[in-house]
């Protein structure tokens, strides 16, 4: 079992033992249970501690456990805290490091409770879409007081032990111990200390009250319901809590516990535990192994200094890695820096950034004409024009000058990273950093692999993406990799209902009440309608089969290029971003559907939504067919992070499983049978119709 017993003197220690993170798993729970038997059993035994080996006192119940039997297998959590509630012999936690979930409702359930400084406390069941699920709604209200107790289950965010251990009369902690080394032998003493107390304190037994209760609940309901429109569980922490209050202990747990179970059958629960998972699997590369030796990243270069370069640069400083930016001229230099300096400037102005902080990061910053100076780099990154020859002289230049064993990454979005590695006599060195501008916005950083880029290569990337805070996804070498790929079929749907019958407006409100960000057409005139311009003028020579929309071409032969262009899909007035319907617009795509003969018809928001949200699905099956994503997981961390899908959904293979795959591929067939729509592309990926087939999901 994961977890060990043994007794010191007249002090038994019960030793959580299942790393990473001691998750409550059920071979845990059984040897807690199995500690506190043999506890009572043993007369000798005066006092018992509960502590948690390695980095964690707890993470709460075993993520990996979800959706497995032995997650409902008893002793569940609540059966084995009640073993606590019932013991006849003083139970002390010692806890550091984490104590979060599942593992505070444990501490709670003990008799005592000796922290030590630093450790991070929370209730962060809220983020899976859940509430506490074994007493924490109604526990820590009793020892933390009501609004303490409640922002930290609605925010689910981690608090530290002194800070909690500072609010006047929490009885959350009867000690804090020294330091985590000092934690056990404090825990063990102070266990002695309390041996002979009677009666045992048990929080169950506190009182819970709120001076001004139904108003303050009112209000606080009113605040989460505004906060949390697409989630139902943070208002249903408020109700728990509020029962707590109102309720005697046992009623207030059974409805804690009816609500949990409700919750986890939530769609949006669903969704979030679906992306808490992805979110780390998507560090893992399948042949990479996780103990790979990765390249220590030192200094950064970064080539160019236009809106990428900046952005880029700025991720890194931010990390407090020193950065030195190379342009070709002076005044593209000043103007990069110039832009860097203005970015930090207005979060100083917001009170996001501290001066001190601002001016730190700025110090780390250098600049230079001369590729020499980026001899010693450990990490180079180009971002510069998009075009193939631009990129060949840049890595020439950089295979002469930079040391052995630098990375050398190129910020393309659509070229091919073997062409760019094969410029060097180093491809293993190469590999694609795609980053989503703003870049230092922007958490998604697509790793673009080439055939040859080394593991140690991603491995050091990967590390890297995750100490710059960027969502890192790792995709192979296609046109467009995981999101563009994706998008352009998202786009050429969008082009056709403008085609058959549906207003830019109509596309973009159907979708952003589905959740999306943004629609298409609002999207393009953000991002500048040129850019779809230029590459459907690639694809006319490199697939001339992939049929469009020509309403796009003519909105550009209009110079409507989007905001940059004051005009767009819509209409702008100056130095505002509303988005106005133009009536410009609508009389061209009019005047296209009348030269292509097409008769327009009223076109429902749900075939809008799934024309657009299952073409990501069906080219992401290809992708996955493909290898160029590993794991559909990977595509919904791309879309949720990259391109505004939204979270309570869970990304577009998660949502296709809601949805069911037999379903979406039968929506597929109907589509194919509309004769101005791409019949060809409609043709389920093997994948997803195998998947269907099959009456299973893509994960
Ligand atoms: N169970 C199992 N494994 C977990 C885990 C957990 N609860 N939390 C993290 N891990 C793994 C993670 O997958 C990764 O694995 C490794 O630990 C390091 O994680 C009844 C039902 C704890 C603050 O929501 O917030 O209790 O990739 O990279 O930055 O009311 O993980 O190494 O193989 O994030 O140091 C509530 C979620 C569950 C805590 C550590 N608990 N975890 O952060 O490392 S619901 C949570 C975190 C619950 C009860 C309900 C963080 C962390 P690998 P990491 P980190």
């Amino acid at each position: 079992m994961t977890a060990e017993y043994q007794v010191d003197g007249a002090v038994a220690v019960i030793t959580l033992n299942n790393p990473p993170v001691n998750g409550l798993g059920l071979s845990t729970r059984r040897g807690i249970v199995d500690g506190l038997n043999k506890a009572l059993a043993d007369a000798a035994v005066k006092a018992v501690v509960i502590t948690g080996a390695g980095k964690a006192f707890s993470g709460g119940a075993d993520i990996t456990e979800f959706g497995k039997e032995e997650a409902y297998r008893e002793p569940h959590l609540i059966s084995v805290i009640q073993q606590l509630d019932l013991s006849g012999k003083p139970t002390v936690a010692a806890i550091h490091t984490v104590c979060m979930g599942g593992g505070l409702e444990l501490a709670l359930g003990c008799n005592y409770r000796v922290a030590a400084p630093g450790t991070a406390v929370a209730l962060p069941e809220v983020k899976l879409g859940l509430l506490p699920g074994a007493g924490g709604t109604q526990r820590l209200p009793r020892v933390l007081g009501v609004e303490a107790a409640l922002n930290m289950i609605v925010s689910g965010e981690a608090v530290k032990s002194e800070m909690l251990a500072a609010i006047p009369g929490q009885t959350l902690f009867d000690k804090m111990a020294s330091s985590a080394e000092t934690l056990l032998a404090e825990a063990k003493a102070f266990a002695l200390e309390v041996a002979d107390r009677r009666p045992l304190p048990r929080v169950r037994d506190l009182p819970c009250k709120h001076p001004q209760g139904e108003a303050y609940f009112q209000f606080a309901r009113t605040m989460v319901q505004g906060m949390s429109k697409n989630f139902p569980a943070p208002v249903r922490c408020v109700d728990a809590v509020q029962n707590a209050t109102t309720k005697k202990f046992d009623d207030g747990m059974a409805l804690e516990r009816e609500t949990f179970m409700q919750l986890m059958m939530t769609p949006e629960s669903r969704s979030l535990r679906h992306l808490f998972m992805a979110e780390r699997a998507a560090s893992k590369i399948a042949d990479v192994p996780s103990d790979t030796p990765v390249r220590e990243i030192r200094t950064v270069g970064v080539i160019g200094a236009g809106t990428m370069g900046g952005g880029i640069s700025m991720n890194f400083l931010n990390a407090g890695i020193p950065v030195t930016i190379l342009e070709t001229k002076q005044e593209a230099l000043d103007r990069g820096v110039a832009t860097i300096r203005k970015n930090y400037e207005a979060q100083v102005k917001k009170g996001k950034l501290k001066q001190e902080k601002y001016e730190e990061r700025m110090a780390l910053l250098s600049t230079t004409l001369s590729y020499g100076d980026l001899k010693n780099a450990d990490l180079i990154i180009e971002a510069v024009f998009e075009e193939l020859g631009v990129k060949e002289q840049v890595f020439k230049q950089l295979d002469e000058v930079a040391k052995p064993g630098a990375i050398l990454a190129s910020n393309t979005s659509t070229l091919d990273v073997d062409k760019i590695a094969a410029f060097t006599q180093r491809p293993q060195d190469v590999v694609g950093m795609h980053f989503f501008s703003p870049a230092n916005v922007m958490k998604l950083l697509e790793v673009v692999r080439g055939k040859e880029t080394a593991k140690d290569v991603l491995a050091t990337v990967m590390k890297i993406a995750k100490k710059i805070k960027k969502t890192a996804v790792v995709s192979g070498v296609c046109d467009g990799f995981i999101g563009n790929r994706m998008i352009e079929q998202y786009s050429r749907q969008a082009g056709f209902l403008l085609d058959e019958g549906a207003t830019p407006q109509q596309v973009d409100r159907a979708i952003e009440k589905f959740g999306f960000a943004m629609g298409p057409f609002r999207m393009g005139d953000l991002a500048g309608n040129d850019i779809g311009w230029a590459i459907r003028k690639r694809r006319a020579v490199e697939k001339p089969d992939m049929k469009y929309s020509g309403t796009a071409d003519r909105l550009c032969e209009l110079g409507r290029f989007g905001q940059k262009t004051g005009a767009g899909w819509y209409d702008y007035q100056a130095g505002k971003r509303d988005a106005i319907p133009s009536k410009l617009v609508e009389e061209m795509i009019e005047q296209y559907r009348k030269d292509k003969g097409i008769t327009p018809r009223k076109i429902s928001d749900e075939e809008i939504v799934q024309r657009l949200v299952f073409a990501l699905v069906n080219e992401g099956a290809h992708i996955l067919e493909d290898g160029i994503a590993g794991k559909s997981g990977d595509i919904d961390m791309v879309y949720l992070t990259g391109y505004g899908f939204p979270v309570w959904r869970g990304g577009p293979m998660h949502y296709a499983g809601e949805v069911g795959l037999f379903n979406v591929v039968q929506a597929m067939n109907r589509f194919a049978r509309n004769p101005h729509d791409d019949a060809k592309f409609w043709q389920p990926a093997p994948l997803l119709a195998k998947l269907a087939a099959e009456g299973k999901q893509f994960s």
